[in-house]
């Protein structure tokens, strides 16, 4: 049997991902697709049957990066599902147009959601937020776009300093921001008319799975009555956790939380280093998605219409 090439995309890919140069759970979907394309465009397959050998291997690649964001299998889904042809030639431009059309997908999915996140914003409003996230970005960008005056606390987000992308991001909006550290979110939740967060996956009780911190944020808020909303495009959807499998939480390298002499300057210590964390559906306000707004207890619904009761793993088939 010959060999299976991975193209140099789908390891690029893998290994940009891996190393959080592409990040965030949409953008990780888009170079998902992204790479499958590359794979399946310039192919070196003889036989369909080398040519789904191929694809499925391309795809055991991106899958064994990241395992949290569930944008990751839920694009390589909906491109899988979408390879059909009898020649290798056929098989690779139905895999080429399926990228194409889930990346545009992407794209309007998340100026829809913009336009739904932009009406719980009013002029005035201060939003306070955590991570770095796309869809949130997308809601503030369109309220800005219609006119509103609106306010940013930011917080860095510790281990990696993602609010510090969300910081430049909000400036380049004209969003004046004020930058915090994670611990100091609850002194600042009194001012704040909303927290807008993004997700990494959503199951279907409606837990939000998203960056470490996003949990006792949530809880914080809800102390203190400050809606909290998880814009999120349907791609972030677990279907898997319709039939009781659960989200993985990545555990990341000790090293992001601390360096090695300090570490040793300490002593004996252990580090944990748990990238995501779980908010319970009774935190969350309300889930933004393409589709409208949603409680968190109702997302099920969108879910089972999405994705049918039993979700496929088309790469392993
Ligand atoms: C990113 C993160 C983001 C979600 C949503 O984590 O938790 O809130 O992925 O982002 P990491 P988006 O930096 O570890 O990837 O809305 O862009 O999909």
């Amino acid at each position: 049997m010959a060999s299976i090439e991975i193209h140099p995309d789908v390891e690029a890919t893998a290994e940009e991902i891996a190393a959080m140069e592409i990040r965030g759970a949409a953008t990780i979907a888009a170079a998902t697709a992204g790479a499958l394309g590359s794979q399946a465009a310039e192919s070196t397959a003889e036989t369909p049957e080398q040519f789904h050998d191929e694809l499925q291997t391309a795809a055991q690649r991106l899958l064994d990066t990241r395992p949290t964001a569930v944008s990751l299998p839920n694009a390589l889904r909906y491109v899988f599902e979408r390879i059909d042809g009898e020649t290798v030639e056929e098989l690779a431009t139905s895999t080429v147009a399926g990228v194409d059309e889930f990346q545009h997908r992407l794209d309007t999915a998340q100026d829809d959601l913009g336009a739904i996140g932009a009406n719980r914003l009013r002029d005035g409003d201060t939003v306070l937020t955590h991570c770095h996230s796309t869809d949130v970005l997308a809601c503030i960008e369109a309220a800005v776009g219609q006119g509103k005056s609106l306010s940013a606390i930011v917080k860095e987000t510790r281990p990696r300093n993602q609010g510090h992308i969300t910081a430049k991001q909000l400036r380049e909006l004209d969003v004046p921001v004020t930058l915090i550290v994670d611990g100091a979110a609850g002194r600042y939740l009194d001012e704040v008319d909303h927290v807008f967060v993004g997700a990494d996956s959503i199951a279907a009780d409606g837990s939000v799975v998203n960056k470490i911190g996003t949990r006792s944020l949530a809880v914080t808020a809800r102390e203190r009555d400050t809606p909290m909303v998880v814009a999120a495009q349907t791609i972030k959807l677990d279907p898997a956790t319709l039939s009781g499998h659960t989200v993985e939480i990545e555990s990341r390298s000790e090293a992001e939380v601390i360096d090695t002499d300090r570490r040793e300057s300490i002593g004996e210590i252990e580090v944990g280093n748990p990238a995501f964390d779980v908010t319970p559906p009774r935190y969350v306000d309300a889930i933004v998605t393409e589709h409208g707004q949603f409680p968190p207890e109702s997302i099920v619904m969108v879910m089972r219409e999405l994705f049918g009761e039993h979700h496929r793993t088309p790469w392993t088939e």
